[in-house]
């Protein structure tokens, strides 16, 4: 590997020497030896960060209960592939639960070091992979959650995420190739009108365009979130067939690998690289581990919906056959409702799960004579197909209940939040609340109508919980972020000031009854 941008070998930061010594993915071959050892036995560099490259991640808020996070190509799992999840978990109790994330994909709570050579059995007896899934490396690539089901898509992602997917993990054995990136990549591809992945927020995504009359992709390149530095991703004015795709993404990771910084790991992101070079240097170097020029853009993309959210019953392009997707609050859920919703999917559906960015399930596949019996299951009741308008589009990262960058507690408050509101008010219209534990905004605030972002405030002299307010996130068509509007307001005084924002921005009004009670 060549490092031709300004790092030179002996300004490599921590990371970058840690991996030189001893690649991420050989701690594949040691699972045995971890399991007998014990997590406090244990080489730091091994358990707090080369785990990591198989999803393994320690948890310095609850250690020796670490988490797991899966990798799922668009959001799609099997019924036989969540019951295997349930199973590991079911055996951690109360320690054990799952969160849907914020790219479509499941992490696992509680799990211990010991039962990891079972557990990379069973993933493997079923074809689930975790490979890859944290550090240097790319994330789990996002496609559209009705990618196959939607009459008006334009193209079905499915196939090429799983190409993709296969290209960087050499079939979810892991791949040495693409292991040690200067950063974290994340990658996005949509067929449908609506972005329904966030494209925008994406270190390289794939917009459906037409190049005249034929089908293919605008690129889009160097979109990101940092506590740093926030960008949205911009054009590189080149258009890609679909068969092209996975070729192209080889290419810009190549690009990205041999010559991102690896200095400065807060300036080491794909649009740092981006802004040293020049967008036309950038391309020209893709171009060339391409092996062939790039078509400039299609004139415009294909994204000119509004952006749907997929909760409720929708008609699926089979006839006969509908998708159905419920709101899972803050994306916490546990061993038994993934048991249960794996026996929803195969008696009612055909099978198969899908995630979505919102943190929510839909189960495809079921007829319209099975929809009623199916919409009486008493899953439905508690992950509902239509929540309250707050709820309903809530989206919270982990927080501080098991993330040691958490400046304060999200998804429980989250929710108490939003509940307290729709107590008060009443809604003309939906708002997307998004809350983040802390900068690095997991979260993704910058994409909500109101987003929240953990921080320390003060109150009467003290340091207490607060949040930073982002508004003005657009997402779908024309998406662009939102901008932090109100700065440090304590999480305690948070209610009366998303209330006065939810009147004078968003049309609510204070419940007659509430009024009437003052
Ligand atoms: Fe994230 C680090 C959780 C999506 C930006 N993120 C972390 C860690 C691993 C930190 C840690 O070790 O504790 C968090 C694990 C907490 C835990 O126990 O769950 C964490 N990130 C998450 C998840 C689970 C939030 C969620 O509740 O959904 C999401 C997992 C996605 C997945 O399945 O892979 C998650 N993280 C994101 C996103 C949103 C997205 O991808 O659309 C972002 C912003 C977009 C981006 O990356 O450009 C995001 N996470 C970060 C960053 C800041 C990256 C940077 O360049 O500085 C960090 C910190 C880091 O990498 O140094 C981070
Ligand atoms: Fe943790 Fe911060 Fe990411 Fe939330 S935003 S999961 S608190 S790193």
């Amino acid at each position: 590997m060549t490092d031709t941008g300004t790092t030179t070998k002996t300004s490599l930061n921590k990371f970058e020497k840690f991996k030189a010594e001893k690649d991420g993915l050989a701690v594949k071959s040691e699972i045995e030896k971890f399991a007998a050892l014990g997590w406090e036995a244990m080489d730091e560099t091994d358990r707090d960060h080369r785990l990591k490259w198989l999803g393994v991640f320690f948890r310095p808020v609850t250690p020796g209960k670490f988490m797991m996070r899966m990798r799922m190509p668009n959001g799609i799992l099997t019924s036989d592939q969540m019951r295997v999840l349930a199973e590991v978990l079911q055996r951690y109790g109360d320690d054990g639960s799952a969160d849907i994330t914020t790219r479509q994909n499941i992490q696992l709570r509680g799990i211990r070091i010991e039962d990891l050579p079972d557990i990379f059995n069973k993933f493997h007896a079923v074809g689930l992979t975790s490979v890859q899934s944290g550090m240097d490396n790319v994330r789990n690539i996002t496609g559209d959650p009705v990618a196959g089901l939607d009459a008006d898509e334009l193209f079905d992602t499915r196939d090429l995420v799983q190409q993709i997917q296969d290209m960087l993990t050499n079939k979810g054995e892991g791949n040495p190739e693409f292991s040690n990136l200067p950063r974290k990549f994340n990658i996005a591809i949509t067929g449908g009108r609506d972005n329904s992945v966030h494209a925008e927020i994406n270190d390289l995504a794939f917009v459906p365009a037409f190049k005249e009359t034929t089908f293919g992709f605008n690129i889009l390149v160097g979109g990101f979130f940092s506590a740093k530095r926030c960008d949205a991703a911009i054009p590189l004015n080149a258009w890609v067939a679909a068969e092209d795709v996975v070729a192209v993404c080889r290419a810009v990771l190549e690009v990205f690998r041999d010559n991102g910084s690896r200095a400065n790991r807060l300036k080491s992101r794909l649009m740092w690289l981006i802004d040293e070079w020049g967008i036309d240097k950038f391309r020209t170097e893709v171009e060339q581990r391409l092996g062939k020029p790039l078509l400039a853009a299609a004139p415009k993309d294909e994204i000119d919906w509004e952006k749907r959210d997929h909760i409720g019953i929708y008609r699926q392009k089979q006839p006969g056959l509908n998708y159905v997707g419920f709101h899972v609050p803050v994306g916490r859920f546990y061993a038994e409702d993934m048991f249960e919703i794996a026996r929803l999917a195969e008696v009612y559906g055909s099978g198969e799960i899908r995630l979505t960015v919102e943190q929510n399930i839909i189960i495809p596949n079921i007829s319209d004579g099975s929809l009623a019996t199916f919409l009486a299951e008493p899953l439905l009741q508690r992950f509902s197909i239509n929540p309250g308008v707050l709820e309903r589009s809530l989206v919270s990262c982990t927080g501080a209940q098991f993330c040691n960058f958490a400046l304060i507690e999200t998804k429980n408050r989250a929710l108490a939040t939003i509940h307290a509101l729709e107590a008060d008010l009443t809604f003309t219209q939906p708002v997307r609340i998004h809350w983040t534990g802390c900068p690095n905004s997991c979260g993704q605030p910058q994409v909500a109508d109101i987003g929240l972002m953990g921080t320390k405030a003060r109150k009467d002299g003290k340091a207490v919980e607060g949040v930073d307010i982002y508004m003005g996130g657009k997402v779908g068509k024309d998406a662009h972020l939102g901008t932090c509007a109100i700065k440090g307001i304590p999480c305690e005084d948070l209610q009366p000031v998303l209330q006065d924002l939810l009147i004078k921005h968003f049309g609510a009004q204070i419940k007659q009854e509430v009024l009437l009670e003052v």
